[in-house]
C-alpha cells in the first residue's frame, strides 16, 4: 500500500510537477525519496529563502506553482521570506513543510513553532496532509495558488504520517481565506466606457500593473499601438510592452526618475489602470489621482478598489483595438520622455567607477533580446527597474511587493531553470550578493550559467542616500569591501573586475556565448545613483 509521502509524490507528478527545491532535514528525506522515485528532481539549494524564491520564479515561467520543500522549525521559519514574497509579489509557489507529530507528548517543544498560524495570512491554503487526505489536499494547495491573482499554499507533512500507509478518504479540505469568486463585469460595456472617455482626453496614460496576465500581452501590445496611446508599466510587468517604442513613457512605482514619473502622472488628464496594483507603489497617488480601474482580478491582499467589478482583459482588449481610435495623440508625454532618457547620460564620480549609464548601455547592446534580467534590492534596482530597455514579456524580474533583498540571484536560478535557452543576468549589490553568493556554487552544480552583475559601491547605498536625505549622521552603512571575484572563484565560477563598458561588455558577450557562468563585479560611486533618482 502507498504512503502518504508516495501519494504526495504521485499528486504532484500528476500534475506535471518535474522539479522541488530545497533544503532537507531528516523529517523530510522520506518525502526526498519518494519525489525521486516518480522522477521529480530536488534541487538541493544552501538556504530555504534562495530555494523558495527560485521555485517561484521557475513555476510562475513553467505556468505551475513552484515547489519548495524544507524540514520543521528552523527550516520552516527559513522559508518566511520566500511565502511573503510570493504573496505580495503574486508568484505561484507550494510549500511544504515537516511538524512534530500530533502524537508527540504535549511537552515535546523541541522545534515546535505555530507554523500553521504564522502562515494562514499569506496562503490560500494551509493544510496538514495525513494518510486519508493526501492527494485531495496538494491538488486543492496547487490549484489555489494558480487562481489569479497567484500566490502560495502551505501545507505540512510530518514524519510520522509520511510513512503510514494512505487509508480511505475525508471529505476535501477547503481552502482558507481564499478570494471570493467575483461576478464579471460586462467587458463591452467596460471597453465602450473606456473608449467614451479616452475621446475627450488629450493627454491620456496607460499604466499597466502587476494584475495583468502576460498572455495577453500581445493583444495589449496591438490595442496600444494601433491607438497610438502612451503607456508605463510597473517594475513587475516590465516587457509586457516594448520599452524601447515611442509611445513608452517609462516605469512608475518607485523605481529612479520616480519624481519625472510621479509629474508625468499628475499631468495626465486620464490614468488607465489596467491591472495597476498598489502593491507595486511606495507612494500614495495610487489613491489620490483619479484612475479608470480596469482590473483582472483582486489585487494582493484580495483588494478591489470600491465600485470596481473585475473584467476580461482580453475581452476588453478585443473590442477595444476591433474599434477606430476615438481620437489621435501625438506623444503628450514627450518632454518627459527626454528628461527620462536624458538621465542616463552623464559621468562617473570617481575614476576607477563605471557611470551607472553606461553599464546599462554596454549591457543592453551586449545581451540579446530575450536575455532574462533578474535585480536584488537597492539602488541598483531602482536604476534598472526604470533604466533596463525590456522588449520581451517575462523577461525582468524583481521583487517589489515585498522588495526583499537576496531575490536577485536566486530568481535567476528559477529562470535559468525554467528557460535553459535563454540568456540570464542577474543585476545584484555588493549588499545583496554577500547574502546568498554561496548558490553560485548551486547553480554550478545543477547546470544552470548565468551572468551575474555585482554592483560594488562598498555600502547599502540605497539606505545610505536616505540617511543622507534625512540629514542622519553618516553611521554604519558602509562594509569592508570582500573580493567578488576571489568568491565567485571559490564557487567554480569565473570572475572579473572592471569599470570599463567595453570590456564589460567583451566579458559577458564571451560568457553568454559559451554558456558558462560569470561574475562581474563593476565598482560604481554610491553617490552617482543620486543623480538618477
Ligand atoms: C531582506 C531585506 N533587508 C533589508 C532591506 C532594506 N534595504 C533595502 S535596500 C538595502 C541596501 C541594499 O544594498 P546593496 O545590496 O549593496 O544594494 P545597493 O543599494 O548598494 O545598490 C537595504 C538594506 C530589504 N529591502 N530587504
Amino acid at each position: 500500500m502507498a504512503t502518504t509521502a508516495a501519494a504526495v509524490a504521485r499528486a504532484l507528478a500528476d500534475r506535471g510537477i518535474e522539479r522541488a527545491f530545497g533544503l532537507p532535514g531528516g523529517e523530510v528525506l522520506v518525502l526526498i525519496d519518494e519525489l525521486r522515485k516518480v522522477g521529480i528532481d530536488f534541487v538541493l539549494m544552501r538556504h530555504e529563502a534562495n530555494a523558495g524564491i527560485a521555485a517561484a520564479v521557475y513555476g510562475k515561467l513553467q505556468r505551475q506553482p513552484g515547489v519548495v520543500i524544507a524540514t520543521l522549525g528552523p527550516g520552516a521559519a527559513n522559508l518566511l521570506l520566500p511565502v511573503a514574497n510570493a504573496y505580495l509579489d503574486q508568484e505561484p509557489l507550494l510549500a511544504i513543510t515537516a511538524q512534530i507529530p500530533d502524537d508527540f507528548p504535549p511537552s515535546h517543544t523541541h522545534q515546535l513553532l505555530p507554523l500553521h498560524d504564522t502562515y494562514r495570512p499569506m496562503c490560500k491554503v494551509v493544510e496538514k496532509v495525513t494518510c486519508t487526505n493526501a492527494g485531495d489536499t496538494i491538488r486543492l494547495a496547487l490549484d489555489s495558488c494558480m487562481e489569479r491573482p497567484y500566490g502560495v499554499s502551505y501545507v505540512t507533512l510530518s514524519a510520522r504520517e509520511a510513512v503510514k500507509p494512505v487509508a480511505p478518504g475525508m471529505p476535501s479540505p477547503n481552502g482558507h481565506g481564499r478570494d471570493t469568486v467575483m461576478q464579471r463585469a460586462d467587458a463591452r460595456s467596460a471597453a465602450l466606457a473606456l473608449e467614451a472617455k479616452l475621446s475627450t482626453a488629450e493627454r491620456p496614460l496607460v499604466l499597466v500593473g502587476l494584475g495583468v496576465d502576460h498572455a495577453v500581452a500581445p493583444r495589449l501590445r496591438d490595442w496600444l499601438t494601433r491607438w497610438n496611446l502612451p503607456v508605463a508599466v510597473t517594475p513587475k510587468v516590465k516587457g509586457i510592452v516594448d520599452e524601447t517604442a515611442p509611445n513608452f513613457v517609462g516605469v512608475i512605482s518607485g523605481m529612479a526618475a520616480d519624481g519625472l514619473m510621479v509629474e508625468a502622472l499628475k499631468g495626465a488628464d486620464l490614468l488607465i489602470g489596467f491591472g495597476l496594483d498598489p502593491v507595486e507603489i511606495d507612494k500614495t497617488w495610487h489613491a489620490e489621482l483619479p484612475i479608470e480601474w480596469l482590473l483582472e482580478s483582486p489585487n494582493a491582499g484580495g483588494r478591489v478598489p470600491d465600485g470596481v467589478g473585475l473584467i476580461d482583459h482580453a475581452k476588453v482588449l478585443d473590442t477595444l483595438t476591433a474599434a477606430a481610435p476615438p481620437r489621435s495623440w501625438t506623444q503628450p508625454f514627450a518632454q518627459f520622455q527626454k528628461k527620462r532618457r536624458d538621465l542616463l547620460t552623464g559621468q562617473a564620480s570617481g575614476d576607477v567607477t563605471m557611470w551607472p549609464g553606461d553599464l546599462i548601455r554596454a549591457l543592453s547592446e551586449a545581451v540579446p533580446a530575450e536575455t532574462i534580467v533578474t535585480t536584488d534590492v537597492g539602488s541598483h534596482k531602482y536604476l534598472f527597474g526604470q533604466f533596463w530597455p525590456s522588449r520581451h514579456p517575462e523577461t525582468f524580474w524583481m521583487s517589489n511587493g515585498l522588495s526583499g533583498m537576496a531575490y536577485g540571484l536566486s530568481a535567476a536560478i528559477g529562470a535559468k531553470l525554467a528557460r535553459p535557452d535563454a540568456p540570464v543576468v542577474a543585476a545584484v549589490g555588493d549588499g545583496g550578493f554577500s547574502m546568498n553568493a554561496q548558490e553560485l556554487e548551486t547553480a554550478e552544480r545543477i547546470g544552470a550559467p548565468f551572468v551575474t552583475i555585482v554592483l560594488e559601491d562598498g555600502s547599502y547605498s540605497l539606505i545610505k542616500l536616505a540617511q543622507e536625505n534625512r540629514q542622519l549622521e553618516p553611521y554604519r552603512m558602509d562594509f569592508c569591501p570582500i573580493d567578488n571575484v576571489k568568491m565567485a572563484e571559490a564557487c567554480g565560477v569565473e570572475g572579473l573586475r572592471t569599470s570599463n563598458p567595453d570590456e564589460l561588455a567583451t566579458a559577458v558577450r564571451r560568457a553568454i556565448e559559451r554558456g558558462t557562468s560569470l561574475v562581474a563585479a563593476v565598482p560604481v560611486h554610491y553617490a552617482d545613483y543620486r543623480k538618477l533618482f
